[in-house]
């Protein structure tokens, strides 16, 4: 007789078969590496059936934290060819190889969710934790703060989503005819259509190169890097990770000096993502003032951060309605829209999770819940891919994917 693979059996098979022990890759073969904002994410999916491995996941990832407080976006915990740019390429001058940027930080805010789900198995584990997690915050108010006070990428690998058009414009600004020559990998593990571009590629290279150059010093970066966007993914989410610090150190008794003030000038920093004309949230260039005119699901991400957006929930409610498979990574009705390419239209479950946070944590539970509905129904349907096309449903990118897995047990597919 057959034994039926129910959907959270599968995920939970997912998540052990990508553990590498102590940290949990994406999928095996793309991406044979430990992510941050991954790591976050699959912390959530172990704590619904292995609450102490949910918290190594996130001890692990703290374990590669540079000196000044960053947390690197690649822990290169053991060499592996078949990713690139490897090790060697970053150059990163942290505790373990590393890269040499950071990823949006969701480590507070799921740490702080999975404490709630055991307060008492994760007091000790979170109070160990803190003031690591508060330095890599203070870091990123350090560094990469606009004059308004959002929060910048200074790489599309740093925001998360890699080929976003938010960047094209940034983008075209950099020179890289002297990138040289260098071979892709991940074209060989997945179909390039599904992929960045070569064009992409030699600015994605040429900036790990400016970096590494000046050992990521980050004084210089601010003058050298021609790559600076305010970024909706950065900024709402380091207003969230401060507003859970702050919470969690209420709740445990832990100094957190400054957090108030922080959390006041990040507020007005994501506010000031508002494009007008666009009437949504978009991303700025920090070098010169210029709107992406972007409507991502990054711009979804509002409530998350706990700033409330009427015109929001209408588009939203909206795409609900339109969009088969939402929430599309770019707006299909914007010129760009590109449903199978990455984070140019795909759908990613993940971050359908964090916005349905966001949304339930401010009263919007009807849309929460059908964003959650729709989320399920594509994964069931279609597995654990890494992203999704919006319009089909088809899977797209890797597969037996890490976060997909974990946000069926923690969200999609709970009863
Ligand atoms: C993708 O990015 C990596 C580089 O960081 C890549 O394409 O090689 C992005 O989707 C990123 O957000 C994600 O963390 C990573 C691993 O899933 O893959």
């Amino acid at each position: 007789m057959n034994h039926y693979t129910s959907p959270s059996e599968s995920a939970r098979n997912i998540l052990t078969a990508n553990d590498r022990g102590g940290y949990t890759i994406p999928t095996s073969g793309l991406y044979p590496y430990q992510w941050n904002w991954d790591s976050a994410i699959a912390a959530l999916g172990f704590a619904e059936f292995d609450i102490d491995r949910a918290w190594v996941e996130l001890e692990t990832l703290f374990s590669g934290q540079w000196a000044d407080g960053m947390v690197p976006h690649i822990l290169f915990h053991n060499p592996d060819p078949g990713y690139f740019p490897g090790p060697d390429v970053w150059g990163g001058i942290g505790p373990i190889p590393s890269s040499g940027i950071t990823q949006p930080p969701l480590a507070a805010t799921m740490a702080r969710r999975i404490l709630d789900m055991d307060a008492e198995a994760g007091a000790k584990r979170m109070r160990a934790l803190f003031p690591a997690m508060l330095a890599w915050h203070r870091w990123i108010m350090k560094w990469r703060l606009d004059d308004y006070g959002a929060v910048c990428t200074t790489h599309p690998w740093e925001a998360g989503r890699d080929n976003a058009p938010d960047w094209d414009s940034a983008m075209a600004g950099i020179d890289a005819s002297d990138v040289g020559e260098y071979q892709r990998r991940d074209t060989s593990h997945v179909n390039s259509d599904d992929r960045p571009t070569k064009y992409d590629y030699d600015r994605y290279i040429k900036l790990v190169q400016i970096g590494r150059e000046v050992r990521w010093d980050q004084q210089k970066l601010l003058t050298l890097n021609p790559f600076r966007v305010a970024d909706p993914t950065m900024s709402f989410t380091t207003l969230r990770a401060a507003r859970d610090l702050l919470a969690i150190s209420a709740q445990l008794g832990l100094e957190a000096d400054g957090l108030h003030a922080d959390i006041a000038r990040l507020d007005a920093g994501a506010q000031s993502l508002w494009n007008d004309t666009l009437d949504a949230f978009d991303a700025r260039d920090a070098h010169s003032g210029e709107w992406a005119q972007s409507v991502s699901n990054a711009s979804y991400l509002c409530w998350y951060a706990g700033i409330e957006s009427p015109q929001m929930l209408e588009r939203l409610k909206s795409i609900l309605t339109t969009v088969p498979h939402p929430i599309p990574s770019y707006d299909p009705n914007l010129p760009k829209f590109d449903e199978r390419r990455y984070w140019r239209g795909p759908t990613w479950a993940f971050m359908n999770m964090l916005a349905g946070f966001g949304l339930a944590g401010m009263g919007h539970g009807v849309e929460a819940e059908a964003l959650r509905l729709k989320t399920a129904r594509l994964i069931a349907g279609h597995g654990f891919a890494e992203y999704f096309d919006p319009i089909t449903g088809g899977p797209a990118g890797g597969n037996s994917f890490t976060w997909t897995a974990a946000v069926w047990l923690h969200w999609a597919g709970r009863n």
